[in-house]
């Protein structure tokens, strides 16, 4: 397939007025009548053909304009040459014939265990019936849905309904990759909001039989979301009814259908005895998330795919801010910049590294990325920070005034804010289109009571990408006096000349420099600070993140030292750990995360950033002694937070019970370390939520036992299909190195191993990626095993075979050997006409 380049764009030469759509669903021979009423786009030169998208679609007869047309379709569409076209206005009307029962690629529409659903973001609706399937192309769709299952759903407004039919109107114009169709034999939890404007809502969440009991948490989050998005946003809901389904087969976690949220089951489905806390928070934020698109990404959608992320990266940007409100906000901040440093920075420094806004694309599916999501909702926390909070929110406004109901690009976003802050942002908009962390560096000069501090930035080359351009960087920074009080408070440095000094006269001694506070910028920060200075901060410092960020620059810097020198963890750090993990004004969420230590992913980058080659057994060796050597020196601070951290009443998933729960499995889990899992063991056997059984048990398989506990949790949890994924996925997670890879061709042996549910396969094969040194055992089985499934997977479920080849994504990192044993089994995945986006050449 050629690539598709934002440069060649143009309109598209039709518009649609109006779409009706009649389903005859059958698990083989699905039928689909559309009706679609086409006008020619003023906007658009004269003389197009119409070209429809279609794949896989058998057509049984067309119509134009009443009369019957024999049309020929090709691989991917059908085309009526403009020579044959009437003036003016089109009917089209196609029949076609479809098979979801056979639809294992879960795109378009599929079946899952006995019910039919869709999923037609990004290009999914081309394989329903044949459309100008492209987000810029905006209708009003009205759906007949003819099957003998009790629940039929689509998208909008019940219209009507009778026995084995039912009608819906969905009267705001969408793109087609918003159009939904489920059809099933369901049972809904249901409930009502009143929006602010008055419009009374049904909520319904839509589950199979038996599972109506763990939908509440999700119904909460969305009665919350909708209350928050009016609060903060002044957005309100526009139907009389908003259906969410939970499907078991399911490519991603969820998606915003307007006003039919499709969801994978493990982000709506929570009971306090099946789901941990981190279960709960991902359910919450996918609610919301999910639910904030109907403003940023249905109201206002893409004008082409390369847009991804002005729907994607403002709906993240709203997301975390929701739950930085619902939760805490310096939590939620450092366990966002964790997860962006280990998915996209690591994206941004392998051979996927794209900008946020990519100026081309084979299968739009693989752009579906941390740079597109994560990375694209820091360029707008940026903004925010640029233009300050009164500014964000008039741009927003104006946003959302201006360009509801269109389909919009990058340009239009930016726009609003220049307007709306009344400032060029000219070079703030190459952040959309450079790929790579920019790298921060730094240096310090203090002379005569004054501090200058000079930054650096470049950005490394990227795969086809060499030349880069100087940032516009906000750098939030603090200056710290030797006793830890705050001589100069946050203050907001613009970075954007290659190379920038600051001075801060009149200062009565030396200060400690806190640099990049609350992570300001998606950036690499280089700034060498003595254990002594990076101690001050973790005691002292005023912003949260930092203090995290200080702990763990030390806990990095030891392990670097153990992995290249052999050396132990000195006093310094032990003690400022000890001093940190009973300090009861923290909150316990916040020590939860300071307790834990880098990963072994995280290791292996920043040694390769150091210069180093990475051995991952030897990081798994460094990161076992460290383990084990902070748990005996710590040990009876970890009891006493472990005795302490009870949650009495009846469970609850709020923030305060688990930031206790996550302190108290952490303190249980380091202390396994050093009591042979004599407290793991004991509070597996009597815990009654899944995050203490589940935190419990990995406890001791991170130790070598837990094999009675694991035989344990399999009888108890065997027929709850969540539950059992978190039985094969830890298993995976916690293997020996050497065991890794044939504990996971093992586990693809037993029973409830289904490859082709995504949830399934990603909880055995796909975990090998949590276990970094089993993945990248020097005997390449890990290697091997992974392309084995990854050809298999690849002619079922391209989607998810591709997601699985990011594994390989850090090749570059690694020794000769091991870079060999990846390109082989490169090659053979490729010999194989496998089309997957990872490639190792030279440039890359
Ligand atoms: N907008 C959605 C992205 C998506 C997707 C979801 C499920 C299956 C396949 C998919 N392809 C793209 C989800 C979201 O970001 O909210
Ligand atoms: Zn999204």
């Amino acid at each position: 397939p050629q690539p598709i380049h934002l440069a060649d764009y143009q309109p598209p030469p039709f518009l649609v007025d109006d779409v009706a759509l009649t389903f005859r669903l059958a698990p083989t021979a699905t039928r689909v009548i559309a009706k679609v009423r086409f006008r020619p786009n003023p906007d658009a030169s004269p003389g197009h053909d119409l070209r429809l998208d279609g794949e896989g679609l058998k057509l049984i007869s067309a119509h134009l304009n009443g009369a019957e047309i024999t049309a020929q379709p090709d691989e991917s569409g059908l085309t009526i040459p403009a020579q044959d076209l009437p003036e003016g206005a089109l009917d089209w009307q196609a029949e076609v014939e479809i098979a979801p029962d056979g639809n294992t690629a879960l795109e378009g529409l599929y079946m899952s265990r006995g019910m039919y659903c869709t999923q037609c973001e990004a290009e999914g609706f081309r394989k329903i019936t044949f459309y100008p399937d492209r987000p810029d192309v905006m209708a009003p769709f009205r759906v007949r849905i003819e099957s003998d299952l009790p629940v039929l759903l689509s998208n909008g407004n019940p219209a009507s309904s009778g026995q084995g039919w039912a009608e819906w109107h969905d009267p705001h114009p969408k793109p087609a990759y918003l159009f939904a169709l489920v059809a099933g034999d369901l049972v809904a939890a249901s409930d009502r909001f009143t929006t602010m404007e008055g419009r009374d809502v049904a909520l319904n969440i839509w589950v199979r039989k038996g599972d109506e009991d763990k939908t509440a948490y999700a119904m909460d989050a969305l009665k919350r979301s909708m209350v928050w998005d009016e609060q903060v946003y002044g957005r309100a809901y526009d139907l009389d009814v908003f259906n969410i389904v939970a499907v078991d087969d399911f490519n991603m976690g969820a998606m915003e259908n307007k006003g039919l949220n499709i969801f994978n089951s493990r982000y709506v489905l929570a009971s306090p005895q099946t789901a941990t806390d981190s279960d709960y928070a991902s359910i919450e934020r996918i609610i919301a998330h999910e639910y904030f698109h109907n403003w940023t990404g249905n109201r206002i959608t893409c004008r082409d795919w390369f847009q991804l992320s002005l729907k994607e990266g403002l709906t993240v940007y709203r997301d975390q801010q929701f739950m930085g409100d619902m939760r805490s906000h310096s939590v939620k901040r450092i366990e966002d910049v964790l997860t962006l440093r280990a998915r996209q920075f690591r994206e941004d420094d392998g051979p996927l590294a794209h900008p946020v806004r990519p100026e081309s694309y084979v299968e739009i599916n693989n752009f579906y990325t941390a740079t597109v999501y994560e990375k694209g909702a820091e360029l707008i926390r940026m903004l925010q920070l640029l233009v300050g909070q009164d500014r964000y929110k008039a741009a927003l406004d104006l946003y959302f005034a201006r360009h509801d109901g269109q389909a919009c690009t990058i340009e239009d976003w930016i726009a609003v804010f220049e307007e709306a802050a009344g400032r060029d942002l000219s070079q703030f908009k190459r952040w959309y289109g450079q790929a790579g962390t920019p790298r921060v560096d730094v240096s310090e000069d203090w002379q005569d009571g004054s501090y200058t501090l000079t930054l650096r930035q470049h950005t490394p080359d990227t795969p086809g990408q060499p030349l880069k351009e100087p940032l516009v960087i906000p750098v939030a920074m603090g200056l710290l006096g030797a006793d830890g009080a705050e001589m100069v408070p946050t203050t907001v440095l613009e970075l954007d000349s290659p190379e920038q000094s600051f001075t801060f006269p009149d200062l009565p001694a030396r200060p400690v420099a806190s640099l990049l506070r609350g992570f300001s910028a998606p950036v690499v920060l280089n700034h060498s600070l003595s254990s002594e200075d990076r101690a001050l901060m973790l005691a002292h410092d005023t912003d949260p993140f930092n203090r995290f960020e200080a702990g763990r620059a030390l806990a990095r810097d030891i392990l670097h030292a153990m992995v290249l020198e052999g050396a132990t963890p000195g006093p310094d750090y032990l003690n400022a750990l000890r001093t940190m993990v009973s300090d009861e004004a923290l909150d316990p969420a916040f020590r939860a995360l300071a307790l834990h230590i880098p990963g072994q992913d995280d290791l292996a980058s920043s040694l390769y950033a150091a210069g180093h080659v990475p051995d991952p057994d030897a990081i798994q060796a460094a990161r076992t002694t460290a383990l084990r050597l902070i748990a005996e020196a710590l040990r009876p601070q970890l009891q006493d937070v472990a005795n302490a951290m009870q949650t009495p009443g009846p469970y609850s998933p709020d923030a305060r019970d688990a930031g206790r729960r996550a302190l108290k499995v952490q303190a249980v889990s380091l202390l396994a370390r050093a009591d042979e899992g004599a407290k793991a063991a004991e509070l597996f056997a009597r815990a009654d939520n899944m995050t203490e059984q589940l935190g419990a048990w990995g406890a001791l398989l991170a130790i070598g036992k837990g094999q009675e506990e694991g035989a344990q949790f399999y009888r108890q949890w065997a027929q709850d299909r969540l539950v059992v994924d978190k039985w094969f996925s830890a298993q995976v997670m916690y293997a020996a190195p050497k065991a890794a890879a044939g504990l996971v061709q093992q586990l693809t042996q037993h029973p409830d191993f289904e490859w082709k549910n995504p949830n399934r396969f990603r909880s055995v094969i796909g975990a090998l990626g949590a276990n970094p040194a089993g993945f990248h055992a020097t005997d390449g089985a890990g290697y091997k095993l992974v392309a084995d499934w990854l050809i298999r997977l690849d002619g079922v479920n391209p989607q998810s075979a591709a997601r699985l080849s990011t594994l390989f994504e850090t090749w570059r990192r690694y020794d000769a050997s091991r870079q060999a044993l990846i390109r082989a089994e490169l090659q053979r995945i490729r010999s194989q006409d496998n089309l997957i986006p990872i490639s190792i050449d030279q440039n890359s």
